[in-house]
């Protein structure tokens, strides 16, 4: 249980009169000898004192150890005074007392990172999937997106959602169509992407009814109705070509085993052996732009959360080792998704010149270990798994973390998580900044293909990443993300294989 020390209780008082702190700053015990990473003398006096309240830190690490990096301006910095720069500035200065740990009645560890407050994300959840305020009628046709995040935040978090089945159960058929796939309500035309949320829900709390009440014939005649002879699919019967679809596709056919062979009345057919899967991923190469991210269809802006959807894609048609190379200019985009983390935020922007967001922790901290997968190519059985991680990292999971326990949750009653401080937490932002964070805590190992079938490259594991500085309690360690299909890693599995041994309809 930590003790607020006589130190903090008197910078408490002081800073309450908006005094500067520096003499007992410079009496502050040095705890981090050992570890030089952590230059907590270089906090920002200025910063400390106009803060409201100290916080509460174990006695034995005052202050706290938080890299410089995560407090100070960003090293480099552009004179010209924009819209955006002006923008950016008052982000940082707005998520700065959450990242320096200046907040009275919340716990922070030695490293001056909160506690997940799981149980009120937990309660934020269960809230969100029962009845909703009248606002969120503009929100009808999301539906199962908003099964989808609950769902997903739920079992992340370890809660059960078993007792949800049979309510998502009735609710899909009521939103399935006999054409195939599920519309966002009752009597709504199908959508890919109300299909892949509903498919992934249903994944989540699994289960033979669960899985059933997937019309598979009628689904496979959908999509091949929306397959497009340029490879890529389109979001609904008429509707937009792009990389979602291509994604949300991909996921589908394979989650569900459906046949690949098209039905002689789609617009994609031909006495060849053009299929469902066939020029897909030169549809996903057409999307890489010229700063090296992915836009969401030919010619537009590179943006992280259609970064995620190309590579998710690829790694669902091959091994990344093998496909990333094949379709994508590697160097350019870990050149691009590099700059999509700032400091002192630690947290993901989505596109150039636009500002950190809670959930690129997955849009864009999810591409990374597709990346290093297809950098690293297969493991070998004795791999350490913890060094791995130490040599391999191209982001820094600490900034990511930091960003997402800092300045993601709502550490009010409310609960959940959000974009930024400034923000209110929703559904959406909980399901992928907790994603965000499960990719962060664990590693992804990929193993040598086996056996035949186009699920034969699907042999990945994710284990909890243990290492020597680890910024967060092991109590807020949350579940494994599956690193493709962005459901827990066992709930994957398990459709797949009952789906496996049901080849046809
Ligand atoms: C910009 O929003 C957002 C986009 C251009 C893409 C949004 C798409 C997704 C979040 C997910 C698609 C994936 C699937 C699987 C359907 P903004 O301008 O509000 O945000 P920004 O300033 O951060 O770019
Ligand atoms: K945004
Ligand atoms: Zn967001």
């Amino acid at each position: 249980m930590p003790i607020k020390t006589s130190l903090a209780r008197a910078r408490q008082r002081k800073s309450y009169k908006g005094k500067k702190t520096m003499a007992m700053r410079a009496s502050a015990p040095s705890t981090n000898t050992n570890s030089p990473n952590y230059a907590t003398d270089q906090v920002d006096e200025e910063l400390i004192s106009s803060m409201a309240g100290a916080s509460t830190f174990p006695s034995s690490h005052f202050p706290p150890m938080i890299p410089d990096l995560f407090i100070s301006d960003p090293p480099i910095r552009d004179a010209l005074a924009t819209d955006t720069s002006n923008l950016q500035d008052g982000t940082i200065d707005e998520c700065r007392p959450f990242l320096a740990a200046r907040f009275q009645g919340i716990d922070y560890n030695e490293y001056g990172v909160p506690h997940l407050d799981r149980e009120r994300h937990i309660r934020f959840l269960r809230k969100s999937l029962g009845r909703l305020p009248a606002p969120f009628v503009a929100a009808d046709a999301s539906r199962p997106w908003i099964f989808y995040w609950c769902l997903n935040g739920l079992s992340l978090l370890g809660a059960d959602v078993s007792s949800y089945r049979d309510d998502l159960v009735e609710t899909a058929r009521s939103m399935q169509n006999d054409t195939g796939g599920f519309g966002g309500g009752f009597g709504q035309r199908s959508h890919l992407a109300t299909t892949y949320a509903t498919v992934l829900a249903l994944s989540i709390v699994g289960g033979e009814s669960a899985y059933e009440v997937i019309d598979r014939r009628a689904m496979w005649k959908w999509l091949c109705a929306l397959k497009q002879r340029d490879g890529g699919f389109r979001m609904s019967i008429g509707g937009e070509v792009d990389v979602r679809g291509a994604y949300c596709a991909a996921v589908i056919i394979t989650l569900l085993n459906l046949p690949l062979d098209l039905s002689p009345d789609s617009p994609a057919w031909t006495a060849d052996e053009f299929d469902l899967l066939t020029g897909l991923a030169d549809y996903v190469r057409r999307c890489q732009t010229f700063e090296g991210g992915i836009s969401g269809k030919p010619d537009a802006e590179a943006h992280g959360a259609y970064a995620f959807c190309a590579l998710g894609c690829l790694a669902i048609l091959d091994a990344p080792h093998r496909i990333f190379p094949r379709y994508l200019d590697i160097p350019r985009l870990i050149s691009w998704l590099s700059s999509r983390q700032y400091a002192p935020e630690g947290g993901f922007c989505g596109r150039t010149n636009k500002l950190v967001d809670g959930c690129y922790s997955h849009w864009v901290g999810g591409c990374w270990p597709l990346i290093e997968a297809s950098i690293h190519g297969p493991l070998s059985e004795g791999d350490e798994v913890t060094t791995y991680a130490a040599v391999h990292d191209l982001y820094s999971r600490e900034g990511l973390i930091r960003y997402i326990l800092c300045c993601g949750q709502d550490q009010t009653k409310r609960g959940g998580m959000r974009d930024k401080p400034s923000r209110t937490s929703d559904a959406y932002h909980t399901c992928y900044v907790l994603s965000g964070l499960s990719s962060a805590q664990h590693i992804t190992r990929w193993h040598p293909s086996s056996g035949e079938g186009i699920m034969a490259h699907l042999t990945y594991d994710v284990s909890p990443l243990v290492e020597d500085h680890q910024i967060f309690d092991e109590e807020d360690r949350i579940n494994a993300t599956d690193p493709v299909y962005a459901i827990p890693e066992e709930n994957r599995r398990e459709i797949m294989s009952y789906f496996l041994s049901k080849p046809g309809f």
